[in-house]
């Protein structure tokens, strides 16, 4: 008689297959002697108490086993909930913004604008030269490779979220454009599609765009500010192509170590 034969005849013996039990206690499977009839049909050698005895002792280690399992899984679950809430600490979250996407001069980088600003002294009106805006997604409609895990349409238009985390134990970070995967011994943090102003517009950085963007809600009237595009391959000039391809959207990762 195979191993899993015998696991099926005492699963059956215990919850019975005819409706009928011969313990109180339906664990004590040992108590069985009689198969079923399905696993009297199995041709096989007959099975002394004995032999069933250890078939049992084996079951219940495996039983102890999967209880040690449980637990740990449920410690590991307590360790990732903690991570998540030293993360949620630790990080900060709030609308991504920039200088004007039609301006010459500015600030270049993006920012991660806090929902709740701190105040100084401050003069009513525009009179310093350099102002921020909200930023929004400006990729076009059609042939969008965003997932849309996070909002069930094209971003296009919409406000842009954004969020700034602290990686605990891993000092370095590295966003790699063109690339899905990550150096070995690095670790991904999230993956997407290479953004940055057009060409014809003020300058700004390349940022790495989550592959399912999320967008800030009832924000999806046509406000422009701070602009974000999907960067393509342009092989008219240096690019190594055809390993990059004219006109495809440029993939990226962010990895920490
Ligand atoms: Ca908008
Ligand atoms: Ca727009």
């Amino acid at each position: 008689m195979t191993w899993s034969v015998l696991h099926m005849c005492l699963l059956l013996t215990v919850y019975g297959s005819d409706g009928q039990s011969t313990s109180a206690d339906p664990r004590c499977v040992y108590t069985f002697t009689v198969p079923t009839s399905d696993c009297a049909q199995t041709p096989g050698p007959s099975v002394d108490d004995q032999l069933l005895k250890g078939y049992v002792i084996a079951l219940q280690e495996q039983f102890k086993q999967m209880v040690s399992d449980v637990r740990d899984l449920r410690e590991r679950n307590d360790k990732l909930l903690s991570d998540v809430e030293n993360l949620k600490k630790d990080s900060h979250s709030g609308v991504a913004g920039g200088a004007l996407y039609n301006v010459q001069g500015g600030g270049t980088n993006y920012q991660c604008l806090p929902r709740d600003p701190q105040w100084g002294q401050h003069t009513e009106g525009l009179t310093s030269g350099a102002y921020i805006h909200g930023a929004e997604y400006e990729m076009p409609r059609a042939n969008s490779p965003f997932l849309k895990t996070n909002f069930d349409g094209v971003p296009f238009n919409n406000d842009v979220p954004c969020a700034v985390c602290h990686v605990t134990g891993r000092q370095a970070k590295l966003m790699i454009p063109a690339r899905k995967e990550c150096p070995g011994g690095w670790t991904r943090e999230y993956h997407g599609y290479l953004t940055t102003s057009a060409d014809i517009y003020h300058p700004t950085t390349f940022e790495c765009m989550d592959e399912a963007p999320e967008v800030i809600e009832g924000m999806g009237r046509d406000s422009d500010g701070a602009l974000f595009y999907t960067v393509e391959g342009d092989c008219s000039c240096s690019l190594p192509c055809p390993n990059y391809v004219n006109g495809w959207a440029l993939t990226c990762i962010v990895c920490t170590k």
